[in-house]
């Protein structure tokens, strides 16, 4: 009989998620990638649904580099709408970054060339108009290096999405009760920003959250979507992916949704995490793991000797929906599982014992702050309006730095809400968590908890304005946005 190494038994396999990892064989290294914005059906519990999505020329959502190939990508916009796609975590020249103020936009038909050295790990790609990202304008960006491919092992990726039958429009109204959509702020936005922290927790504890959650409740979601989706599929019909009995998984999990935080959770397995949103940390075992909007996790999974089918599980965090996929033996029976849970999944926000625990591997030299700021995150659902410094997008103060200088900044959190926030065009190490300090994991977009600390440490970059904002699309479509403006 013949035997097949773990990286031949991928190859042999057929599960879509492998299509998705695999390299077109023979691509000449010079020729640039296709890149599509455009529209696709998906069904969703068996519904057809029209959504958008960033395929290949085969149609094929999403994008694997191999090592050492440079990121050269010739970016159509399909739709009948403008569009900028962001590459997150990606470190390209700011005039490449993908944002609405300083590149221009996509005109519909446009295509543009994209070139600049990418960064190995699991990354992904976005639209930077929120609307666009509700509607899952948004795809794995996997950079392989030359160890991933020495590596015995099968890597698997896990592309997490919320859905609603609901237009995006639709959704971000509901969300935001007519505030959303546009870059300016409305009059009545004026009202108490410059309070500053005050605002924060008036804003936060208004009287309809007191009324139903008590005075210290926190808020987990904004909005209850129609499905949460594991490569865009639902568990009423998962992804079935074919692996090796007993072999091992590296597991690429993607957070893209738009306001959803989950547990990834591997059952009765231990999985070691052993890179954050890209870069390699120190091993962390756990049965759970916590994602929150825009980060990402590689998970190193060694597969039940028994040959049994192992769901990997996505947990919405106060509430029992989930989603996932199943990694499969041949001849192993496939569970049935239900999108509901029988009991609520804990806070994903309002967690930090994970992130305490995380050590980088290669973490920033040692250096004393040239600069250490503190910025405030407010703001609350009556009216739902989220501000940093105290301001909304468009009034906003831009967070100075000069070009090469170590950076601390201290978010600081006077709201009852999560805030994911994401700095472009840096990798950044988190280094306090409240009052301690820690060496902690390099990350790209850290989860700040309600009324709580978490100071990152970054060299300042490219002399360039670099976004600054929540990850939480309803958040950021009311203004929860800054710039990092680094100077020369
Ligand atoms: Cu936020």
């Amino acid at each position: 009989m013949t035997t097949l190494s773990r990286r031949g038994f991928l190859a042999a396999g057929t599960a879509a998620s492998a299509a998705l990892l695999l390299p077109a064989r023979g691509r000449a290294a010079s020729r640039a990638r296709r890149l599509i914005a455009t529209t696709r059906i998906i069904e969703v519990q068996g519904r057809a649904a029209t959504v958008m999505g960033l395929v290949d020329e085969g149609g094929r959502p999403g994008l694997s580099l191999d090592p050492g190939e440079r990121f050269r990508v010739d970016l159509s916009n399909g739709l009948r709408e403008e569009t900028i796609i962001h590459w997150h975590g990606q470190i390209p020249p700011n005039a490449q970054d993908g944002v609405p103020n300083t590149n221009p936009m996509l005109s519909p038909g446009e295509t543009r060339a994209f070139d600049f050295a990418p960064r190995p790990g699991t990354f992904w790609m976005h639209s930077h108009i929120p609307a666009q990202e509700i509607g899952l304008l948004a795809a794995p960006l996997i950079v392989r290096s030359k160890a991933d491919m020495a590596e015995d092992r099968q890597e698997v990726v896990l592309f997490l999405h919320d859905f609603s039958f609901k237009s995006p429009e639709e959704v971000l109204a509901e969300v935001t009760g007519g505030h959303g959509g546009g870059h300016g702020a409305a009059p009545a936005m004026q009202h108490g920003q410059m309070q500053g922290m005050g605002q924060g927790m008036t804003g936060g504890m208004s009287h309809g959250m007191m009324g139903n959650m008590g005075a210290m409740a926190m808020d987990l979601n904004d909005f209850d979507f129609d499905a949460y989706l594991a490569n865009d599929r639902t568990l009423d019909d998962p992804e079935v992916v074919a692996v090796e009995r007993g072999g091992r998984v590296r597991l690429r999990a993607i957070n893209g949704s738009s306001m959803t935080a989950y547990w990834l959770d591997l059952g009765p397995v231990t999985g070691r995490l052993v890179a954050t949103d890209g870069d390699a940390c120190h091993a962390h075992a756990a049965q759970r793991f916590a994602i929150a909007p825009g980060q990402r996790l590689d998970i190193e999974i060694d597969l039940p000797e028994d040959g049994s089918a192992l769901p990997v599980l996505a947990l919405r965090e106060g509430a029992r929906e989930r989603t996932g996929i199943i990694l499969a033996p041949v001849g192993a029976t496939i569970p049935r599982l239900a999108s509901l849970s029988e009991v609520e999944h804990p806070p994903v926000s309002t967690n930090l014992m994970q992130e305490a625990a995380l050590r980088a591997r290669v973490p920033l030299p040692e250096r004393p702050a040239d600069r250490a700021l503190m910025v405030m995150l407010g703001g609350g659902m009556m009216p739902y309006q989220w501000t940093i410094g105290g301001r909304l997008w468009g009034q906003h103060v831009p967070i100075p730095a000069r070009s090469g200088e170590r950076v601390e900044l201290t978010f600081h959190n006077m709201s009852m809400m999560a805030h994911p926030m994401h700095l472009h065009g840096h990798v950044f190490q988190v280094v306090g968590l409240g009052m301690s300090r820690i060496a902690g994991a390099l990350r790209d977009t850290v989860q700040v908890p309600p009324m709580s600390m978490v100071t990152i440490a970054f060299d300042a970059g490219e002399a360039a304005p670099w976004m600054l904002h929540c990850h939480h699309m309803g958040h950021l479509a009311t203004g929860m946005m800054t710039e990092l403006d680094v100077s020369a």
